[in-house]
């Protein structure tokens, strides 16, 4: 499914790199930002949940909240399983899913629900140029972008690594992030800028159309990242706090 939404004609788009249940981090990357919740909009590339202290509040927050948007990530596929397969549940635990078990079953139910009910892909109309796309990992290579609008997910064969199927690429490929690190220029037609997450980068990257976020808030050493690519700069929370740096294309 594709999530396809309206230019922002009153407020600001911010774009968020994965952020793993660190809800505090992020909260204080938009304070940092002046992020206005009447006005602005928020953009998750997905794995919202899993590794940090509030994957259940933050998927919460997020289905409830307006102004919060969020493409499905490979850890929000392996919860939407809600551990009805074995071997998906056994890589959960073991990628960061363990607090599901701590939940009581209405909650787990419910974050079941939210997680199978996110976009593959948010597709965001721009006034004067071709819209920004949201995916967690990659578009496929023989896929038009428009296409993908009638991608579906299923919560059996999706959430395991190496699908062969559409979502194979959406959910969990690292391809276009290897190529990005080895200094290629990237670009997805049909779009002004594809921002994705899923692959810990040391810092972004912005090569081409395509914007990599995910620069391992999780990880020590790494930092969150989060983007306004429209006023070309970003705020980056590590260990020595919230810094705001310039953002604009590499190459
Ligand atoms: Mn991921």
């Amino acid at each position: 499914m594709m999530l396809r939404l309206p230019a922002n004609r009153t407020g600001r788009d911010l774009f968020v790199g994965d952020v793993h249940g660190h809800a505090d981090r992020l909260y204080a990357l938009l304070d940092a930002a002046g992020f206005d919740r009447g006005r602005d909009r928020l953009f998750s590339v997905g794995d919202l949940v899993d590794r940090g202290p509030a994957s259940a509040e933050l998927l919460l927050a997020q289905a409830d909240a307006d102004w919060f948007h969020a493409v499905m990530g490979n850890h929000e596929a392996m919860l939407a399983n809600g551990g009805r397969d074995p071997a998906v549940r056994a890589r959960w635990r073991d990628n960061g899913g363990q607090w599901f078990d701590a939940v009581d079953a209405a909650t787990q139910a419910r974050l079941v629900e939210r997680a199978a009910a996110l976009p593959l892909t948010i597709e965001i109309a721009q006034p004067d140029a071709d819209p920004i796309g949201v995916v967690h990992a990659d578009p496929p290579d023989d896929r038009a972008w428009p296409t993908l609008a009638t991608a579906a997910f299923s919560a059996g064969r999706d959430a395991l690594p190496d699908t062969p199927s559409v979502c194979g690429a959406l959910l969990w490929s690292r391809a276009g992030a290897r190529r990005a690190r080895g200094g290629e220029v990237l670009r997805v037609p049909g779009l002004s800028l594809l921002l994705s997450g899923h692959t810990p980068m040391h810092d972004w990257i912005w090569t081409g159309n395509r914007l990599f976020l995910d620069t391992g808030g999780y990880l020590d050493g790494g930092a969150l990242t989060l983007a306004e690519p429209a006023a070309a700069r970003c705020w980056q929370l590590g260990g020595g706090g919230v810094i705001e740096r310039a953002l604009l294309p590499q190459r």
